[in-house]
């Protein structure tokens, strides 16, 4: 990990206390990164975690996502500007599903613990699915974008996007921008088509000077992600599904000023990383979860549908 003194000569001193959220030198003492992947997440705003959930929990949550009921009867669409959609679902409390158990797993609430520097709690999660041939696209955002204007007064943010099928560029992987998470957070306005996006303009110039990586992931792997990280997908034009599980949690210090459709503090029952297996094929228990058939798409940032 590199040193606090140093990475205050690096990136700032306000910048990093803002991304890290904790008194920089802290070693890094909870969850399952390593030293350099903490540091990787501190330096481009996201980190992949290769066999984050192994071959027999990813089975489990896939099972669970294509058969609750709770889920594949009610999945929504979110448009795409060329036609496409993407067909999701949204839920604001974690349960004793099988996705509801991979959200409080210990692995993945300490890492979100140890990048956001503390307590957290579970801000939503979504099932984002793109079917083969008609997923769609999702243009440059960055989730702060839309969740500064739910009352969240810093970017003390981060999202797990978790693979359920192979993720590659031909089935509308996640793409990033190295180091966007540095760059503070950026208007977001309504595109050209249906989304609400990243200012097109400032956009332009930030493309030329960062590097964008594509994301392939297998299943299980877990790609860390902090709020402020641009991102995008491309549709789905392979004739290979794309399903992923995102989980995104807040600090509990940032709890929300307004309220709004996702949760303000509320505390998260951790549960041991056996649980997901110990518990096998779990569905979601109707309303406890508080899923949500949200609108397609924000009109405007005052819908505030993600
Ligand atoms: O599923 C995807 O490709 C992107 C999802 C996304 O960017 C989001 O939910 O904010």
């Amino acid at each position: 990990m590199i040193p606090g003194d140093q990475l205050r000569s690096i990136v700032g001193l306000s910048i990093v206390e803002q991304i890290q959220g904790t008194v920089l030198g802290d070693n890094v003492t909870k969850g399952i990164l390593t030293a350099k992947q903490h540091e990787a997440y501190l330096r481009d705003g996201y980190v992949l975690v290769r066999g984050l959930f192994n071959e027999a929990e990813t089975d489990l949550l896939r099972s669970a996502m294509e058969n609750d009921p709770n889920i594949a009867d009610k999945l929504y669409a979110r448009q795409d500007n060329d036609g496409g959609a993407t067909r999701m679902m949204t839920w604001n409390h974690p349960g004793d599903s099988a996705y509801g158990l991979a959200a409080r797993s210990e692995r993945v609430v300490e890492t979100m613990e140890n990048l956001l520097g503390g307590e957290v709690y579970h801000y939503h999660s979504k099932l984002t699915a793109k079917f083969a041939r008609e997923g769609g696209a999702w243009e440059w955002h960055q989730d702060y974008g839309y969740w500064y204007h739910n009352g969240c007064l810093e970017p003390l943010m981060a999202s797990l996007m978790i693979a359920l099928d192979h993720a590659t560029p031909e089935n509308g992987c996640l793409q990033v921008l190295k180091g966007s998470h540095l760059l503070g957070r950026i208007d977001h306005n309504l595109t050209v088509g249906a989304q609400v996006g990243a200012d097109i303009e400032r956009l332009e110039e930030i493309k030329k000077r960062l590097e964008l990586v594509y994301c392939e992931m297998e299943p299980g792997d877990g790609l860390f992600f902090h709020c402020n990280t641009l991102h995008r997908s491309d549709a789905n034009k392979s004739d290979k599904r794309r399903w992923t599980l995102i989980c995104c949690y807040n600090a509990a210090r940032n709890d929300p000023v307004i309220e709004h459709h996702h949760p303000g503090y509320t505390p998260l029952h951790k549960v041991p990383d056996s649980a997901l297996l110990d518990a096998g094929m779990k569905f979601g228990e109707g309303d406890k979860e508080g899923f949500f058939a949200a609108p397609a798409n924000p009109q405007s940032l005052e819908d505030k549908a993600c």
